[in-house]
C-alpha cells in the first residue's frame, strides 16, 4: 500500500495532471466528497486529504508515504524524517514580510504576526534584528491595520490582497514552489513502487 497526503485546493488541482502521468487518478473529487481517504484506480494507492500544513507530519512519521507540501510549510516544519527529491514547481508564491503601506517609525523592538513563526525567528535572526513573533492562524493582513504587529510574514502571489488591506510587500524572504516529499523509512521499505512514482512525476514536471 502507498498513501500519497495531499491539499484540497490549488495543490491538488496542479497535483492532479502530474500523478495522472504516473498513471494514479483519484476516484473521488475532494472538492465535492467528504471522504478524506480517496481511492485510486490502483487497490494499492490511496490519497490522504488533509490540511497543507500537516502534510509534513503525516509524511514524517510515516502516516503517509507520500506528501505534496509548499516550501514555506516544509521551511516552517523544518524537514525532519523527510526525503524531498522534485520541485513540482506548482503552486508558486514567495514568502515576504509586509506592512503598512503608510507605516511609521517602530521605537522599539518589531513585532511580526505570522503563521510561520519558525521561518520568521530564523530570517531575523540571521540579519541580527531582535524582533517578537506573534503567533496566528490565518488572516494575517489584519495584524499592522489594528496595531497587533508591525510586519506580518506570508506568502503572496498577485499582492493583491496585500494591496486590498493597505500594506506594501517589504522584505523577500524566499521563492516558494510545492515539492514533493517522501518518508525516510518508506523510501527504503517500498524503494521500488515510489521511486518509479518519483520518477513518472519528475517526467512530468
Ligand atoms: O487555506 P488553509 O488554511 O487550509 O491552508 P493554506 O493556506 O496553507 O493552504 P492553501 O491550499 O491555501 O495553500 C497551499 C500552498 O499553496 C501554500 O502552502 C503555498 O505554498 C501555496 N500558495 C501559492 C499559496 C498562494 N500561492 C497564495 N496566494 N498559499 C496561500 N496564498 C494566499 C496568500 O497568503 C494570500 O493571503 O492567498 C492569498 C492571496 O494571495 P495574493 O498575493 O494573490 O493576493
Ligand atoms: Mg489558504
Amino acid at each position: 500500500m502507498i498513501t500519497i497526503a495531499l491539499s484540497k485546493g490549488r495543490i491538488f488541482k496542479e497535483t492532479l495532471p502530474l500523478l495522472k502521468a504516473a498513471d494514479i487518478v483519484p476516484v473521488d473529487d475532494p472538492e465535492t466528497s467528504r471522504k478524506l481517504i480517496l481511492d485510486t484506480n490502483h487497490d494499492d494507492i490511496k490519497l490522504l486529504i488533509i490540511r497543507a500544513t500537516d502534510v509534513p507530519t503525516y509524511v514524517q512519521f510515516g502516516a503517509a508515504d507520500i506528501g505534496v507540501a509548499g516550501k514555506d510549510v516544509l521551511l516552517e516544519h523544518g524537514g525532519e524524517g523527510l526525503y524531498e527529491p522534485v520541485d513540482l514547481k506548482i503552486a508558486r508564491c514567495k514568502l515576504m514580510t509586509a506592512g503598512l503601506v503608510d507605516a511609521r517609525p517602530v521605537n522599539g523592538r518589531l513585532r511580526v504576526a505570522t503563521k510561520f513563526t519558525n521561518v520568521a525567528k530564523h530570517y531575523f535572526e540571521s540579519r541580527g534584528e531582535q524582533v517578537e513573533v506573534i503567533k496566528l492562524y490565518g488572516s494575517m493582513e489584519l495584524g499592522p491595520i489594528v496595531g497587533l504587529a508591525d510586519l506580518i510574514v506570508d506568502v503572496v502571489d498577485t499582492g493583491n490582497t496585500l494591496k486590498a488591506n493597505g500594506l506594501k510587500p517589504v522584505d523577500h524572504i524566499a521563492d516558494i514552489s510545492s515539492r514533493l516529499v517522501v518518508n525516510k523509512a518508506a523510501m527504503k521499505m517500498k524503494h521500488a513502487q515510489i521511486s518509479r512514482i518519483i520518477q513518472q512525476i519528475e517526467e512530468a514536471v
